[in-house]
């Protein structure tokens, strides 16, 4: 509650805020940001949202995802900043420099292993940050509007993939219950965030599956995205995402690999079962994440040595992993 006022008292004082996503902005940082930028002008603040990247088109449904700025507009004119969604200050990407010398900043977060680089750092370990948001307002009475309700609930099916993931726990649903008082469309935002997509991206996402390796004696699958893949297809980094967790339907499968080649390295999320920690993993290569759900890159390894490096590691710490 101390450190809710404390945020409070800072937007009061605050006449202009920037916000700002973590880069490769997923729906849970993005929500958060709509969010935020509704209530802030609500309060009659001047606001504005920043993005490393263009907004993906997935998420351009909804209302003001037309407003975010980038890098290029970016100017000296805020009097305080606020990072959501990201664990730590190199996942501000371009806006990294900018926030770290900045001398009023808020980090509002839901990460575990989150890095607490802002002067004030509101970080509980919720299932999405959207469900920080939602406290926060909740908190100090703020009459929740449609439409942050709509982006709230978008950001909390995002992190917990429509509430099937380990995460997914009673505060969630409770969440989530109360947006759908104030009228969330829950029907047209699952299509329009899970199961809406484009011919190419259909053929996309199967032909990643059709080439799916499984490491049979580890459980272990691996998927592999090349730029040429990315091309052919003309996917897009979202697109990558929406496919990552699917080998984990397999039955003998309790970890999974998407290994995708990126302008300067070469990526790789995980994803595992109950039971295995692949946080472990992401760590040991210089990433992070949760428990279940993690990442890291790699600017040494082409996209086959990442792989074998991992899979030596995973081979030789099974043990750690699994959690007993
Ligand atoms: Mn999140």
């Amino acid at each position: 509650m101390k450190k809710l006022n404390a945020i409070i008292k800072k937007i009061k004082r605050a006449k202009s805020i920037a916000l700002f996503c973590h880069k490769e902005a997923d729906i849970d940082s993005i929500g958060s940001a709509l969010a935020m930028y509704e209530f802030l002008e609500i309060l009659g603040k001047s606001v504005d949202m920043f993005l490393s990247e263009q907004i993906d088109d997935r998420f351009k449904f909804l209302k003001n995802s037309d407003k975010f700025k980038s890098f290029e507009d970016l100017s000296d004119c805020y009097d305080l900043l606020i990072s959501l969604d990201c664990a730590n200050v190199l996942l501000l990407g371009k806006f990294t420099d900018y926030f770290m010398s900045h001398n009023n900043t808020i980090n509002i977060d839901h990460h575990k292993d989150n890095s607490n680089y802002a002067k004030l750092n509101f970080v509980d370990n919720v299932s999405a940050n959207c469900v920080n948001i939602y406290n926060i307002l909740s908190k100090i009475k703020f009459k929740v509007t449609l439409d942050i309700a709509n982006f709230l609930y978008s950001g909390i099916i995002g992190d917990t993939s429509n509430f099937t993931n380990l995460n997914t726990d009673s505060m969630t649903l409770k969440v989530a219950s109360n947006l759908v008082e104030f009228g969330v469309n829950t029907n047209e935002l699952n299509y329009q965030l899970f199961n809406k997509v484009s011919l190419n991206k259909f053929l996309f996402s199967n032909y990643l599956k059709s080439r799916v390796k499984v490491y049979n004696e580890l459980g272990v699958a691996v998927m592999k995205c090349t730029k040429n893949d990315v091309e052919k297809f003309n996917a897009s980094i979202d697109d990558i995402g929406a496919v990552t967790s699917s080998p984990l339907s397999i039955d003998c499968v309790n970890i999974c690999l998407m290994l995708s080649e990126r302008d300067d390295c070469v990526k790789c999320s995980f994803r595992s079962k109950k039971d295995y920690n692949i946080n472990i993993i992401a760590k040991e290569f210089g990433g992070g994440g949760h428990i279940y759900a993690s990442a890291c890159t790699s600017d040494k390894y082409t996209i086959d040595e990442f792989e074998n490096e991992i899979i030596k590691f995973i081979n030789n710490n099974i043990d750690k992993i699994k959690i007993i």
